[in-house]
């Protein structure tokens, strides 16, 4: 069994630093950030002042845990531009966080900002398998959302070419891949679903296509996910994260060993905590990222809360990168379900649904209360083929599918089997959750 799968391939050196010299790194640059936001970002020279901490009591790598946290309400106080560290006309780019409701967060990059985000996405790029011969398909939004820009900056660094397609259109994206033979695609899993989906139904053989690498983020997802579009599409998936608060994707992204995801380091310092008591987890518990960028010029954010719930490792990669790397994110606290108690991720309902034959990975979930207590309804498509018209059939495989969803969340929940291609489709990030409980306190 070979240790890759693809070649291994590190587009800088930086990522194999010894980790002594990358902690040196990771301090001075943290040093250089604080002296800058305290000077230049009043809601920082408010929160230092307060906490009597200055650049100069940052002795060690180790005095980042006595900084105050910045959250997403926090950037939302000072909406638009009050976390700005740079004069207005050093501004090249402003993005915006993807908000379900409201004025978005507004997030702004220098020119130096950028030259680094393209460096970042390029280095995921590559170690996920991308070449500049390919050509890449891009089906991110170009817009406010970081994913078209960044990952076009990143292929544009690698050299390869870009097909700029953004998100949907799903029968042009098809025939762009069939006339221009993308080599690979960028888009959320979800996306990525719903174009598989469009070329079994349109009767396309994959093997006719070029596509051999996929690059996804931008939401969560599952190993379950990932197996079922790589076997649609035959191609080799590799997983990338990152976040508008922070930069946009680039954060941390997948190698050719795809043992969780390369946090860069040498830009931005990783902790994960307890939500709760904000206490540091052990390696390999969950807990939530909170990021502190410690080379972003334009509007750097120091302990950021990311509500992302994941893992980190410390243990070195076959690869040869030293960098910590970080599990799929499990969940974000907001999406996390309580459930007559009982603390639910959607990503668990989809791990239990994918490991059911005939089931298929289009489903949504829908919470309601209509008394006093939660009911969870799971719609699910399953595939042609399950479809029967004896009741028992239908019954079982809703039994089997309920059982597999007790077992890796310990909930019960009624299921509903729905015919093929009958739910919605997505082209960027999936809504998968309805929740119709009316949870106003009284
Ligand atoms: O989604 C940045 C991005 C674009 C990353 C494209 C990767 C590819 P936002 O719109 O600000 O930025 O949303 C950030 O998306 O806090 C996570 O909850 C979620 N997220 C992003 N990537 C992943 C991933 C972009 N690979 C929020 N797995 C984050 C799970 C992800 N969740």
């Amino acid at each position: 069994m070979t240790k890759f799968l693809y070649e291994n391939r590190i587009w800088d050196k930086v990522e194999t630093l010894p980790l002594d010299e990358l902690r040196q790194l990771q301090w001075e640059r943290l040093r250089q950030t604080v002296a800058r936001v305290v000077e230049r970002v009043p809601f920082y020279k408010k929160r230092f002042g307060e906490a009597k901490i200055t650049a100069d009591t940052i002795r060690s790598l180790d005095d980042l845990k006595r900084l105050p946290m910045t959250t997403k309400a926090d950037l939302r106080d000072h909406y638009p531009l009050g976390f700005l560290a740079v004069p207005r006309e050093e501004v090249l780019r402003y993005h915006g966080s993807s908000g379900t409701t409201g004025k978005p967060t507004m997030v702004a990059y220098t020119r130096n900002d950028i030259d680094v985000w393209s460096h970042l996405c390029a280095r995921f790029l590559i170690g996920g398998g991308l070449q500049p011969h390919h050509t890449v398909q891009i089906a991110f939004g170009y817009g406010l959302f970081t994913g078209g820009f960044g990952l076009h900056y990143g292929v544009e660094k690698v050299g390869a070419a870009i097909i700029p397609a953004a998100s949907g259109n799903t029968k042009r994206q098809i025939m762009l891949m069939q006339d221009i033979q993308s080599d690979a695609l960028v888009c959320t899993p979800s996306y990525a679903l719903t174009i598989a989906d469009a070329i079994k139904h349109e009767g396309i053989d994959p093997g006719s296509l070029a596509l051999k690498y996929a690059f996804f983020g931008g939401e969560a997802w599952t190993e379950q996910m990932r197996e079922s579009i790589e076997s649609d599409l035959g191609i080799f998936a590799s997983n990338n994260y990152g976040l508008s608060e922070v930069i946009g994707p680039g954060v941390s992204g997948e190698c050719a060993a795809r043992d969780g995801m390369h946090f860069q380091e040498d830009h931005f310092i990783v902790e994960c905590l307890d939500p709760d008591t904000l206490e540091p987890v052990a390696d390999g518990e969950p807990g939530e990222l909170v990021i502190t960028a410690i080379t972003k010029e334009a509007m750097p954010v120091i302990r950021y809360r990311t509500r992302d719930i994941a893992r980190l490792y410390s243990e070195p990669c076959l690869c040869g990168r030293t960098t910590t790397r970080m599990s799929r994110v499990i969940g974000r606290s907001d999406d996390m379900m309580i459930i007559r108690g009982v603390n639910v991720y959607p990503s668990q309902i989809e791990e239990a649904l994918l490991q059911i034959e005939g089931v298929t990975p289009h489903y949504e979930i829908e919470l309601t209360r209509p008394k006093t207590l939660d009911i969870v309804t799971v719609r699910v498509e399953i595939t042609p083929d399950q479809l029967s018209d004896k009741l028992s059939d239908m019954a079982q495989l809703k039994d089997v599918i309920s059982e597999a969803i007790m077992q890796v969340t310990g909930i019960h929940t009624h299921v509903d089997l729905m015919p093929p291609r009958s739910l919605q489709r997505f082209e960027g990030k999936a809504a998968r959750i309805n929740d119709l409980r009316d949870l106003k306190v009284e």
